[in-house]
């Protein structure tokens, strides 16, 4: 069977981008793969994180993933931080990886911003870790959005350079998976920047521990224009958030954004905002008190990712070793 890596940053709370754009087509994934679901704490501190927030984030989005629908028991869930195999495997793709390849990777310039002298080391060899998350389990597809397509580039140009620079095929070169309808979920304040953790305002994004009175307040909050909701396709042109919300509601009913604008056509946003807000609490209401049920027991959660971590290891060690006997290190 195919198997798949998947990694989420225990950054802040998971957000309703993090759900529709990555944990819920994980979730249908499940079926057809063996899934490996890692909470990427390594990552996370490529940007400094108040060390008991990221132990929180940390259960928080482990809630998130096992209410949203990951099981557990027949896949893989853990923090990458318990599973050393990817910071070893790491250290020889920073060997085999080049500086000129690093040097490309536009997420680094976009995070680093423009005192990247002060950036840390680790922001700029992340993407090495991110081959090595996926490569230490041979993994052959990675499920990635927009952003993460380049990373995933470099993963394959790494994969394809040890087997060259060692003389065998041992690395698969993972392919990706790009799912669902609404890849790219917007901001609520502003139609042109992605909904994300670390937004400053709260009110950028619905995160999936938002009650229902929280989630309508931010949709009744949310920037819009003042024309009503278009017609045709055509009509959304020059209206990215008009665009964004309608997006939301065609993933959140499993439908197109031609058919919600075929439903919304000539309607204000004031009713299409309630309609939505109902939408969204419907959907993301059962995950919200599944989550708390789960947060209220944080040893039974901690016990599902050592135990993930535990089986993740299984996998990983032939693995590593193999290509640590490639590379030439004595065991004796
Ligand atoms: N806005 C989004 N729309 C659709 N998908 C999204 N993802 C993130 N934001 C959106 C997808 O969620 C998965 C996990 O992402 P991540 O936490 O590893 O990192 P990220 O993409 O950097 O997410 P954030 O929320 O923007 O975090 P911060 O603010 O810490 O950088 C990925 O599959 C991602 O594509």
């Amino acid at each position: 069977m195919n198997r798949i890596f998947s990694g989420v940053q225990p950054t802040g709370n998971l957000h309703l981008g993090n759900y529709l754009g990555a944990v819920r087509n994980w979730v249908t994934l499940q079926n057809d793969y063996e899934c490996v679901f890692c909470i990427v704490d390594m990552h996370a501190i490529t940007l400094w994180q108040d060390p008991a927030a990221l132990k929180a984030h940390t259960r928080e989005v482990a809630a998130a993933m096992l209410a949203a629908g990951v099981d557990a028991k027949k896949h893989i869930l853990f923090n990458q931080s318990q599973n050393p195999d990817h910071a070893q495997l790491a250290w020889i793709f920073n060997c085999v990886a080049r500086i000129g390849w690093l040097n490309r990777m536009t997420q680094f310039k976009d995070k680093a911003g423009k005192n990247r002298e002060n950036a840390s080391v680790g922001l700029y060899a992340y993407p090495n870790l991110m081959s090595a998350d996926i490569l230490v389990y041979k993994a052959t597809h990675v499920p990635v959005g927009e952003d993460q397509k380049q990373h995933l580039e470099l993963a394959r140009d790494t994969a394809q350079k040890f087997n060259s620079d060692y003389g065998v095929e041992f690395f698969p070169l993972p392919e990706p998976l790009i799912l669902g309808s609404a890849t790219r979920v917007m901001s609520l304040r502003d139609g042109a920047k992605k909904m994300s953790k670390s937004d400053e305002s709260d009110y950028s994004r619905i995160n999936m521990t938002d009650d229902a009175d929280t989630i309508s307040l931010k949709l009744k909050k949310a920037k819009t224009d003042p024309l009503p909701l278009p017609d045709s396709v055509e009509g959304l042109e020059g209206r990215p958030e008009a665009a964004n919300l309608l997006d939301i509601w065609a993933a959140l009913s499993d439908g197109t954004r031609a058919a919600a604008i075929e439903r919304f056509a000539g309607r204000q946003f004031s009713e299409f905002k309630k309609e939505l807000t109902d939408l969204a609490v419907a959907v993301l209401g059962p995950i919200n008190s599944e989550m708390k049920r789960y947060l209220a027991d944080p040893a039974a959660i901690d016990a599902v990712l050592k135990s993930g971590a535990e089986r993740a290891r299984a996998l990983s060690a032939p693995i590593l070793a193999e290509a640590e006997n490639l590379v030439g290190f004595l065991r004796p």
